[in-house]
């Protein structure tokens, strides 16, 4: 009886290891999350599209003015009662343009593997047809069209994977659903979980099970999810209506997801294994006319460039008008990609992160196929000389190419890098080449990770720092360089929203250390008040209040503390306080860090 018991027991453990079920949320090995998230991790582009009721809008409604620059968010910005908006706004809705065809058709001339879009978003219009709320386009508004399945349809294909996107705490129309801070209508009055287990259970099993595939479901706003514990209950059962489907990190409560997402914000790191980056094209998720800031396609090129070369991908947003047509400058923005994947593609989808940590030309990925390796150079700065030094690469290198022409290059291996000669006078694209250097042995590199001097101490810089930005306040860092040096100055062109006080810069850096030690941390800055609070951390946060150094042009010597490092690679990072007054006035010299014996 007893060994019969442990057979069983044993036969169940083993079948828990080995026949794991794929799926979110369910236990799975490493290996069956791999194979489960392969076309994501291969895909490195998607269009994301915010579309809906909001759409007809341009931040204005009735004489009044949004200050928040996204679209989307005009019903409780500018608190429209429920019942006001459900007519004058989400029962007018009639994209007669729209084209699902067209839509699917641009995400893949401009090279994106897969498309998510809101099919429900804060405002609480569904834009498929639903059997739990009329509140959607086939019942609720003159177009009564199921943009849902069109979509999906013509996803397939174009062989495009379909994501979905819901918004499952905020829900200004229905009942119970969340609004930040305040209700504002006695309409949205009622139980959360009750608003949970009716609407959102019943709307995403619609949409898991209506559509054909979904691959993607996309959360929104997981912070507000009131009931952690029935949330993820539901969830779980939830996706198993489509096995493998992917799921991001936004639900909420104890389900982390199965990727990191990274919002309005450009990271110079990665700290997790699956990363997703989203960004709107001008400062609105939806569409949203007035609003001229848009980043130019070489900034987005080089966006997408950059995150591949983290190995993550980038969701690029779209906001197509009242009609249903994309933004001209948003077509020329995906066209100008679309051209540059077609001849470069091959340095983008399915490649791994750049195993450097920094290269003075640019970004760097790479594919191997057993033995061989393909290493992909995104060069940003054309060299003048007609010559291109990879330094910390120790490979024979069997080819060098330039993508897109037959140009010949020739290759010289010397005692710490490889130097390509042979480049034309003229870049071969006028924002990002791409040289592909072909190696038929295993990778051999000195990655370059900043490391401890003989007296063991290590020195951060602005010039190997890597940066962490939010461009669409126009945060970008600079940094000076005078004769003898260079600092980051203030966040100089930021244009910071009232509401969001932190710009978010970041600086950091990757040190390489042989072994484990404690470090004096020693910051030179120049400060012009004593208000300036900063944060570094290594592994753990210390936040630290600047003293007044006498002014923008007076730098001092300043100790930040003490960090512990481990042995091998630790990434250290500096920012700014909560506050926007704080990080935005102190420039950064250099942060040295001494071995405490
Ligand atoms: O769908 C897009 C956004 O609408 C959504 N996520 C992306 C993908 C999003 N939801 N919330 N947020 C983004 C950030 C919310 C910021 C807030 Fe506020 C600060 C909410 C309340 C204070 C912005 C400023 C909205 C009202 C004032």
């Amino acid at each position: 009886m007893k060994i019969k018991f442990i057979t069983i027991l044993v036969w169940l453990m083993f079948c828990q290891l080995f026949f794991a079920q794929t799926g979110a949320y369910q236990k799975e090995t490493k290996a069956t999350k791999a194979t489960r998230m392969q076309w994501y991790q291969d895909a490195r582009f998607g269009m994301f599209i915010h579309w809906g009721a909001y759409s007809q809008l341009d931040g204005e409604y009735k004489g009044k003015k949004q200050k928040d620059p996204k679209g989307e968010w005009i019903m409780r910005n500018l608190k429209i009662p429920v019942d006001e908006y459900a007519t004058e706004i989400a029962g007018k809705f009639n994209p007669k343009h729209f084209d699902a065809d067209k839509w699917a058709k641009t995400a893949k001339e401009a090279g994106m593997k897969y498309l998510v879009i809101t099919t429900k978003h804060h405002d609480g219009f569904a834009l498929f047809d639903s059997d739990v709320s009329d509140y959607n386009i086939v019942d609720a508004s003159p177009f009564k069209r199921d943009v849902i399945k069109e979509l999906s349809d013509a996803c397939r294909r174009y062989g495009l994977k379909f994501g979905v996107y819901y918004s499952q705490a905020q829900d200004w129309h229905h009942p119970g659903g969340l609004a930040p801070k305040n209700r504002w209508d006695k309409k949205q009055n009622g139980d959360w979980v009750t608003y949970f287990k009716t609407i959102v259970k019943g709307q995403v099993t619609e949409l898991l099970s209506n559509y054909g595939e979904v691959s993607l479901l996309w959360w929104d706003s997981g912070r507000a999810t009131q009931n952690k514990k029935v949330a993820d209950s539901i969830a779980k059962e939830l996706v198993k209506l489509q096995p493998t489907i992917i799921v991001n990190p936004r639900l909420g409560g104890n389900l982390k997801g199965d990727f990191n997402t990274y919002e309005q914000v450009i990271p110079g790191v990665f700290t997790k294994e699956y990363n997703e980056l989203c960004l709107t094209h001008n400062r609105s998720w939806s569409y949203k006319p007035s609003d001229d800031a848009w980043k130019s396609p070489e900034f987005l090129l080089k966006t997408l460039v950059h995150i591949t070369a983290l190995g993550g991908n980038f969701l690029f947003n779209v906001g197509p008008n009242q009609d249903g047509e994309f933004p001209e400058q948003t077509l020329k923005a995906l066209q100008y990609i679309g051209d540059w994947m077609k001849v470069n593609g091959a340095s983008i989808y399915g490649t791994q992160a750049n195993p450097f940590y920094k290269l003075p030309f640019g970004e760097a990925t790479l594919k191997t196929n057993g033995q061989k390796t393909n290493l992909y150079l995104h060069i940003y700065n054309w060299p003048k000389n007609q010559k291109l030094s990879v330094p910390g690469l120790k490979n024979n290198i069997v080819s060098a190419t330039l993508l897109g022409t037959n140009t010949i290059l020739k290759t010289k291996k010397k005692t710490n890098s490889v130097e390509i000669t042979g480049l034309p006078k003229e870049k071969s694209h006028p924002a990002v080449s791409v040289l592909v250097l072909e190696i038929e042995e295993p990778l051999h590199i000195d990655a370059g990770f900043i490391k401890p001097s003989a007296s063991e101490e290590l020195l951060l810089t602005p010039s190997n720092a890597l940066l962490t930005i939010k461009p669409q306040f126009d945060c970008i860092p600079t940094i000076v360089k005078t004769n003898k040096d260079a600092y980051f100055d203030n966040w100089k062109n930021c244009i910071p929203h009232p509401r969001f006080k932190n710009t978010g810069n970041k600086a950091h850096w990757k040190v390489e250390i042989p072994s484990k030690g404690n470090y004096k941390v020693i910051a030179t800055v120049a400060t012009q008040n004593n208000r300036n609070v900063v944060t570094f951390q290594a592994k753990d946060k210390v936040k630290i209040t600047l003293p007044n150094t006498g002014g923008m042009d007076v730098f001092k010597r300043v100790e930040l503390g003490e960090v512990s490092l481990k042995k091998g690679i630790n990434t250290l990072t500096f920012a700014g306080g909560k506050k926007m007054e704080t990080w935005d006035f102190v420039r950064l010299k250099e942060i040295q860090l001494l071995k405490i014996q």
